[in-house]
Protein backbone atom coordinates (compact mmCIF):
# COMPACT_ATOMS: atom_id res chain seq x y z
CA UNK A 1 0.00 0.00 0.00
CA UNK A 2 1.63 3.02 -0.73
CA UNK A 3 1.76 5.54 2.11
CA UNK A 4 -0.26 8.48 1.44
CA UNK A 5 -3.23 5.91 0.95
CA UNK A 6 -1.90 4.22 4.16
CA UNK A 7 -2.49 7.51 5.83
CA UNK A 8 -5.70 8.87 4.08
CA UNK A 9 -7.35 5.14 4.64
CA UNK A 10 -6.00 4.87 8.41
CA UNK A 11 -9.41 6.06 9.97
CA UNK A 12 -10.97 3.24 8.07
CA UNK A 13 -9.01 0.77 8.89
CA UNK A 14 -10.10 1.30 12.67
CA UNK A 15 -13.37 -1.07 13.43
CA UNK A 16 -15.52 -0.55 16.39
CA UNK A 17 -16.63 3.08 17.83
CA UNK A 18 -14.38 5.61 15.94
CA UNK A 19 -15.42 8.11 18.89
CA UNK A 20 -13.70 5.59 21.58
CA UNK A 21 -10.28 6.19 20.04
CA UNK A 22 -10.52 9.59 17.88
CA UNK A 23 -7.94 11.42 19.75
CA UNK A 24 -5.36 8.74 19.54
CA UNK A 25 -6.17 7.79 16.09
CA UNK A 26 -5.75 11.54 15.37
CA UNK A 27 -2.35 10.71 16.99
CA UNK A 28 -0.93 7.54 14.57
CA UNK A 29 -2.21 9.53 11.79
CA UNK A 30 -0.18 12.46 12.69
CA UNK A 31 2.57 10.35 13.48
CA UNK A 32 2.52 8.72 10.38
CA UNK A 33 2.47 11.86 8.39
CA UNK A 34 5.49 13.54 10.43
CA UNK A 35 7.07 10.53 9.54
CA UNK A 36 7.25 10.45 5.86
CA UNK A 37 7.71 13.83 6.08
CA UNK A 38 10.72 13.82 8.36
CA UNK A 39 12.40 10.87 5.76
CA UNK A 40 11.47 13.00 3.11
CA UNK A 41 13.67 15.57 4.62
CA UNK A 42 16.27 13.33 6.03
CA UNK A 43 16.56 9.90 5.07
CA UNK A 44 15.56 6.84 5.51
CA UNK A 45 17.51 5.89 9.05
CA UNK A 46 18.46 2.61 7.56
CA UNK A 47 18.95 1.46 3.76
CA UNK A 48 16.65 -1.26 3.96
CA UNK A 49 13.37 -0.02 5.65
CA UNK A 50 11.29 2.23 3.13
CA UNK A 51 7.36 3.42 4.00
CA UNK A 52 6.97 1.46 0.76
CA UNK A 53 8.16 -1.96 2.52
CA UNK A 54 7.43 -1.27 5.94
CA UNK A 55 5.27 -3.95 8.02
CA UNK A 56 2.12 -2.43 9.24
CA UNK A 57 0.82 -3.06 12.97
CA UNK A 58 -2.74 -3.30 13.56
CA UNK A 59 -5.39 -3.37 16.48
CA UNK A 60 -6.54 -6.89 17.56
CA UNK A 61 -10.30 -5.99 16.49
CA UNK A 62 -9.43 -4.47 13.23
CA UNK A 63 -7.98 -8.03 12.16
CA UNK A 64 -10.23 -10.70 10.45
CA UNK A 65 -11.55 -13.69 12.32
CA UNK A 66 -8.96 -15.55 9.85
CA UNK A 67 -6.23 -12.87 11.20
CA UNK A 68 -6.72 -13.80 14.62
CA UNK A 69 -6.79 -17.38 14.41
CA UNK A 70 -3.58 -17.45 12.36
CA UNK A 71 -2.08 -15.25 15.08
CA UNK A 72 -3.37 -17.64 17.89
CA UNK A 73 -2.55 -20.61 16.07
CA UNK A 74 1.26 -19.46 15.91
CA UNK A 75 1.29 -18.49 19.97
CA UNK A 76 0.10 -22.08 20.30
CA UNK A 77 3.13 -23.45 17.87
CA UNK A 78 5.82 -21.43 19.67
CA UNK A 79 4.52 -23.23 23.21
CA UNK A 80 4.77 -27.25 21.58
CA UNK A 81 8.49 -26.25 20.51
CA UNK A 82 11.20 -27.14 22.36
CA UNK A 83 12.78 -24.73 24.63
CA UNK A 84 16.13 -23.09 23.99
CA UNK A 85 16.87 -21.91 28.14
CA UNK A 86 19.08 -24.19 29.32
CA UNK A 87 17.48 -26.17 32.04
CA UNK A 88 20.88 -25.03 34.19
CA UNK A 89 19.29 -21.82 34.39
CA UNK A 90 15.68 -22.46 34.52
CA UNK A 91 14.67 -26.05 34.83
CA UNK A 92 10.82 -25.17 34.60
CA UNK A 93 11.23 -23.89 31.18
CA UNK A 94 9.33 -26.38 28.96
CA UNK A 95 9.29 -24.73 25.37
CA UNK A 96 9.92 -22.03 23.73
CA UNK A 97 7.32 -19.12 24.81
CA UNK A 98 8.25 -20.17 28.09
CA UNK A 99 12.08 -18.73 26.83
CA UNK A 100 10.64 -15.38 26.27
CA UNK A 101 9.34 -15.77 29.69
CA UNK A 102 12.03 -16.83 31.48
CA UNK A 103 14.09 -13.65 29.56
CA UNK A 104 11.73 -11.46 31.38
CA UNK A 105 12.13 -12.63 34.45
CA UNK A 106 15.48 -13.28 34.44
CA UNK A 107 15.70 -9.28 33.86
CA UNK A 108 12.98 -7.77 35.65
CA UNK A 109 14.89 -5.82 38.13
CA UNK A 110 17.00 -4.21 35.13
CA UNK A 111 13.98 -3.22 32.80
CA UNK A 112 11.80 -1.24 34.54
CA UNK A 113 11.64 1.18 35.86
CA UNK A 114 15.17 2.12 33.90
CA UNK A 115 15.81 3.99 30.94
CA UNK A 116 16.04 1.06 28.89
CA UNK A 117 12.53 0.20 29.64
CA UNK A 118 10.22 1.48 26.31
CA UNK A 119 13.11 0.25 23.89
CA UNK A 120 13.94 -2.91 25.68
CA UNK A 121 10.10 -3.87 25.61
CA UNK A 122 10.09 -2.92 22.00
CA UNK A 123 12.98 -5.01 20.77
CA UNK A 124 11.43 -7.34 23.17
CA UNK A 125 8.48 -7.50 21.84
CA UNK A 126 9.90 -7.56 17.96
CA UNK A 127 12.18 -10.70 18.88
CA UNK A 128 8.60 -12.27 19.83
CA UNK A 129 7.02 -11.26 16.29
CA UNK A 130 10.28 -12.40 14.58
CA UNK A 131 9.83 -16.36 16.66
CA UNK A 132 5.99 -16.42 15.36
CA UNK A 133 6.97 -15.44 11.85
CA UNK A 134 10.03 -17.68 11.43
CA UNK A 135 9.50 -20.76 13.99
CA UNK A 136 6.01 -20.77 13.57
CA UNK A 137 4.98 -19.92 9.56
CA UNK A 138 3.38 -16.69 10.91
CA UNK A 139 2.72 -14.63 8.59
CA UNK A 140 1.53 -11.47 9.95
CA UNK A 141 2.68 -8.80 12.43
CA UNK A 142 2.35 -8.66 16.09
CA UNK A 143 -1.25 -6.99 16.43
CA UNK A 144 -1.90 -4.68 20.00
CA UNK A 145 -4.59 -4.16 22.22
CA UNK A 146 -5.14 -0.16 21.97
CA UNK A 147 -6.56 -0.28 25.65
CA UNK A 148 -8.75 2.74 24.69
CA UNK A 149 -11.41 0.29 22.34
CA UNK A 150 -12.39 -1.69 25.17
CA UNK A 151 -11.45 0.70 28.89
CA UNK A 152 -15.26 0.74 29.09
CA UNK A 153 -16.40 -2.91 28.78
CA UNK A 154 -13.18 -5.12 28.15
CA UNK A 155 -15.15 -7.93 28.87
CA UNK A 156 -17.31 -7.53 25.75
CA UNK A 157 -14.77 -6.76 24.20
CA UNK A 158 -13.18 -8.57 21.03
CA UNK A 159 -9.79 -9.34 23.02
CA UNK A 160 -11.37 -10.62 25.75
CA UNK A 161 -15.21 -11.94 24.95
CA UNK A 162 -13.94 -15.75 24.86
CA UNK A 163 -15.13 -16.32 21.60
CA UNK A 164 -12.98 -18.09 19.36
CA UNK A 165 -11.49 -15.18 18.15
CA UNK A 166 -10.34 -13.89 21.22
CA UNK A 167 -7.37 -13.59 23.73
CA UNK A 168 -9.78 -15.69 25.80
CA UNK A 169 -11.61 -14.57 28.34
CA UNK A 170 -11.57 -13.63 32.05
CA UNK A 171 -10.99 -16.47 34.84
CA UNK A 172 -13.98 -18.25 36.57
CA UNK A 173 -15.38 -16.52 39.10
CA UNK A 174 -12.96 -17.34 42.29
CA UNK A 175 -13.57 -15.59 45.74
CA UNK A 176 -10.44 -16.51 47.57
CA UNK A 177 -9.86 -14.50 50.55
CA UNK A 178 -9.13 -11.49 48.57
CA UNK A 179 -11.37 -8.67 48.19
CA UNK A 180 -8.79 -6.53 46.44
CA UNK A 181 -5.38 -5.74 44.67
CA UNK A 182 -2.87 -3.84 45.97
CA UNK A 183 -0.57 -1.73 43.82
CA UNK A 184 2.37 -2.11 43.96
CA UNK A 185 2.23 -4.43 46.46
CA UNK A 186 -0.97 -6.05 48.64
CA UNK A 187 1.65 -5.20 51.80
CA UNK A 188 1.61 -1.55 51.10
CA UNK A 189 -0.76 -0.68 48.73
CA UNK A 190 -0.91 2.94 47.03
CA UNK A 191 -4.24 1.69 45.41
CA UNK A 192 -6.60 -1.18 46.02
CA UNK A 193 -8.28 -2.63 42.84
CA UNK A 194 -11.65 -4.01 43.99
CA UNK A 195 -12.41 -7.67 43.05
CA UNK A 196 -13.69 -8.38 39.59
CA UNK A 197 -15.88 -11.26 38.47
CA UNK A 198 -13.02 -13.47 37.49
CA UNK A 199 -10.11 -14.45 39.91
CA UNK A 200 -10.06 -18.41 38.56
CA UNK A 201 -8.96 -20.11 35.81
CA UNK A 202 -9.61 -19.25 31.97
CA UNK A 203 -11.99 -21.45 30.68
CA UNK A 204 -13.29 -19.83 27.68
CA UNK A 205 -11.53 -19.65 24.25
CA UNK A 206 -8.60 -20.66 22.52
CA UNK A 207 -6.24 -20.32 25.67
CA UNK A 208 -8.34 -22.54 28.44
CA UNK A 209 -5.82 -24.97 28.45
CA UNK A 210 -3.38 -22.39 28.67
CA UNK A 211 -0.54 -24.06 31.24
CA UNK A 212 1.91 -21.79 32.99
CA UNK A 213 5.28 -23.09 33.93
CA UNK A 214 7.19 -20.46 35.26
CA UNK A 215 6.65 -18.15 38.28
CA UNK A 216 5.23 -16.90 40.06
CA UNK A 217 7.67 -14.84 41.79
CA UNK A 218 5.58 -11.87 42.71
CA UNK A 219 2.00 -12.94 42.53
CA UNK A 220 -1.10 -10.40 42.93
CA UNK A 221 -3.31 -13.00 44.08
CA UNK A 222 -2.97 -14.04 47.71
CA UNK A 223 -4.66 -17.72 47.13
CA UNK A 224 -1.69 -18.56 44.68
CA UNK A 225 1.24 -20.21 45.94
CA UNK A 226 5.17 -19.00 44.47
CA UNK A 227 6.71 -20.51 42.67
CA UNK A 228 8.57 -23.43 44.75
CA UNK A 229 12.36 -22.70 43.69
CA UNK A 230 13.47 -21.67 47.03
CA UNK A 231 15.87 -18.77 45.35
CA UNK A 232 13.39 -16.76 45.15
CA UNK A 233 13.63 -16.28 40.97
CA UNK A 234 10.65 -18.38 40.28
CA UNK A 235 12.80 -21.05 37.72
CA UNK A 236 10.82 -23.96 38.68
CA UNK A 237 8.58 -26.03 36.67
CA UNK A 238 5.17 -24.79 38.22
CA UNK A 239 2.61 -26.05 35.73
CA UNK A 240 -0.75 -24.39 36.91
CA UNK A 241 -3.60 -22.84 34.78
CA UNK A 242 -3.78 -19.42 33.99
CA UNK A 243 -6.07 -17.13 36.07
CA UNK A 244 -6.83 -13.34 34.70
CA UNK A 245 -9.41 -10.86 36.80
CA UNK A 246 -10.16 -8.57 34.66
CA UNK A 247 -10.65 -5.28 35.79
CA UNK A 248 -13.21 -2.72 34.39
CA UNK A 249 -12.82 -0.79 37.27
CA UNK A 250 -8.79 -0.75 36.33
CA UNK A 251 -9.47 0.00 32.75
CA UNK A 252 -12.15 2.48 32.79
CA UNK A 253 -9.72 5.16 35.30
CA UNK A 254 -6.45 4.97 33.73
CA UNK A 255 -6.46 3.91 30.07
CA UNK A 256 -9.11 5.48 27.91
CA UNK A 257 -8.63 7.20 24.99
CA UNK A 258 -8.18 10.57 26.68
CA UNK A 259 -5.94 9.22 29.43
CA UNK A 260 -3.21 7.88 26.58
CA UNK A 261 -3.60 11.18 24.31
CA UNK A 262 -3.35 13.18 27.28
CA UNK A 263 0.00 11.67 28.25
CA UNK A 264 1.09 12.51 24.96
CA UNK A 265 -0.03 15.80 24.60
CA UNK A 266 0.59 17.06 28.20
CA UNK A 267 4.49 15.53 28.05
CA UNK A 268 6.87 17.24 25.58
CA UNK A 269 10.39 16.60 27.65
CA UNK A 270 11.08 12.47 27.19
CA UNK A 271 11.27 12.34 31.41
CA UNK A 272 7.80 13.06 32.61
CA UNK A 273 6.47 11.07 29.61
CA UNK A 274 8.19 8.36 30.48
CA UNK A 275 7.72 8.30 34.49
CA UNK A 276 3.69 8.62 33.88
CA UNK A 277 3.63 6.05 30.78
CA UNK A 278 4.98 3.13 33.33
CA UNK A 279 3.90 2.97 37.18
CA UNK A 280 2.27 3.80 39.69
CA UNK A 281 2.51 6.72 41.82
CA UNK A 282 0.58 8.74 44.96
CA UNK A 283 -3.25 7.02 43.19
CA UNK A 284 -2.27 7.23 39.71
CA UNK A 285 -1.93 4.36 37.27
CA UNK A 286 0.15 4.98 34.35
CA UNK A 287 -1.38 3.44 30.94
CA UNK A 288 1.24 0.78 31.24
CA UNK A 289 0.91 -0.54 34.63
CA UNK A 290 -3.31 0.09 34.43
CA UNK A 291 -2.92 -2.18 30.69
CA UNK A 292 -1.10 -5.34 33.19
CA UNK A 293 -3.96 -4.48 36.17
CA UNK A 294 -6.91 -4.89 33.80
CA UNK A 295 -5.82 -8.27 32.93
CA UNK A 296 -4.87 -9.03 36.63
CA UNK A 297 -4.04 -12.67 37.92
CA UNK A 298 -1.64 -15.30 37.18
CA UNK A 299 0.78 -14.35 35.48
CA UNK A 300 -0.63 -11.35 34.08
CA UNK A 301 -0.41 -9.58 37.52
CA UNK A 302 3.43 -10.55 38.23
CA UNK A 303 6.02 -8.17 38.05
CA UNK A 304 8.17 -10.81 36.92
CA UNK A 305 6.10 -13.34 35.02
CA UNK A 306 3.58 -11.12 33.11
CA UNK A 307 4.45 -12.41 29.81
CA UNK A 308 3.12 -15.80 30.88
CA UNK A 309 -0.39 -14.36 29.75
CA UNK A 310 0.15 -14.19 26.29
CA UNK A 311 -2.05 -10.79 25.84
CA UNK A 312 1.53 -9.55 27.40
CA UNK A 313 2.92 -9.29 23.67
CA UNK A 314 -0.41 -7.70 22.35
CA UNK A 315 -0.57 -5.12 25.67
CA UNK A 316 3.56 -3.89 25.25
CA UNK A 317 2.76 -3.45 21.28
CA UNK A 318 0.14 -0.75 22.48
CA UNK A 319 2.47 0.50 25.39
CA UNK A 320 5.06 0.51 21.91
CA UNK A 321 2.61 2.44 20.02
CA UNK A 322 2.38 4.92 22.64
CA UNK A 323 5.64 5.65 22.46
CA UNK A 324 6.27 5.00 18.70
CA UNK A 325 3.17 8.00 18.59
CA UNK A 326 4.91 10.16 21.46
CA UNK A 327 8.31 10.06 19.74
CA UNK A 328 6.68 10.47 15.57
CA UNK A 329 4.83 13.86 16.87
CA UNK A 330 8.42 15.55 16.52
CA UNK A 331 10.81 13.15 15.27
CA UNK A 332 13.63 15.60 15.20
CA UNK A 333 13.97 16.27 18.62
CA UNK A 334 12.48 13.03 20.62
CA UNK A 335 13.19 10.13 18.58
CA UNK A 336 16.54 9.47 20.57
CA UNK A 337 15.50 10.56 24.37
CA UNK A 338 16.10 8.90 26.95
CA UNK A 339 15.36 9.38 30.91
CA UNK A 340 16.14 7.04 33.47
CA UNK A 341 18.70 5.62 35.06
CA UNK A 342 20.17 1.67 34.65
CA UNK A 343 18.09 0.09 38.24
CA UNK A 344 14.63 0.35 39.24
CA UNK A 345 13.08 3.20 40.18
CA UNK A 346 16.54 4.38 40.69
CA UNK A 347 16.97 1.60 43.53
CA UNK A 348 19.41 1.55 44.65
CA UNK A 349 21.03 4.97 42.55
CA UNK A 350 22.87 4.52 39.88
CA UNK A 351 24.25 6.34 36.51
CA UNK A 352 21.64 7.79 33.73
CA UNK A 353 20.78 4.93 30.78
CA UNK A 354 22.89 5.97 27.82
CA UNK A 355 22.44 5.27 24.07
CA UNK A 356 25.78 2.89 24.37
CA UNK A 357 24.04 0.30 26.35
CA UNK A 358 23.33 -2.93 25.81
CA UNK A 359 20.38 -4.68 25.66
CA UNK A 360 20.30 -8.57 25.81
CA UNK A 361 17.23 -11.25 25.44
CA UNK A 362 19.67 -14.19 25.86
CA UNK A 363 18.25 -16.94 24.17
CA UNK A 364 15.79 -14.62 22.20
CA UNK A 365 18.01 -12.38 20.22
CA UNK A 366 21.31 -10.91 20.29
CA UNK A 367 22.72 -8.03 22.41
CA UNK A 368 21.84 -4.75 20.90
CA UNK A 369 22.25 -1.05 21.53
CA UNK A 370 19.56 1.36 23.39
CA UNK A 371 20.28 3.22 20.12
CA UNK A 372 19.42 0.63 17.83
CA UNK A 373 15.50 0.70 19.30
CA UNK A 374 14.81 3.88 19.44
CA UNK A 375 13.47 3.90 15.10
CA UNK A 376 11.02 1.68 14.10
CA UNK A 377 12.44 2.27 10.94
CA UNK A 378 15.78 1.28 11.99
CA UNK A 379 18.17 -1.11 14.12
CA UNK A 380 16.44 -4.62 13.89
CA UNK A 381 12.88 -2.92 12.83
CA UNK A 382 10.34 -2.06 9.91
CA UNK A 383 7.58 -1.09 11.34
CA UNK A 384 4.69 1.31 11.71
CA UNK A 385 1.52 1.33 13.49
CA UNK A 386 -1.77 2.69 12.41
CU1 LIG B 1 8.12 -5.98 31.46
Amino acid sequence: MHFLTLILAAPLLFQGVFAQTFETDILAAKALFNLATYTAQHGYPSGSCTLQNVAIRREWGALSARERKDYINAVKCLASKPNKTPASQFPGARNRYDDFVATHMNQTLSIHGTGNFIGWHRYFTWAYEQALRNECGYKGYQPYWNWAKSAMDPLNSPMFDGSNTSMSGNGEYFFGNQSWVGIPTNDAPDIKIPKGTGGGCVRTGPFKDWQVNLGPVAPVLTYVEKNPDPSGLGTYYNPRCMRRDISQWTSSRWSKDSDISSLINANTDIYPFWSLLQGVSSGYMGVHAAGHFTIGGDPGGDFYTSPGDPTFFLHHAQVDRTWWMWQNQDPVHRTYAVAGTITFSNTPPSRNATLDDLIDLGVNGDAIKLRDTMSTLAGPFCYVYV
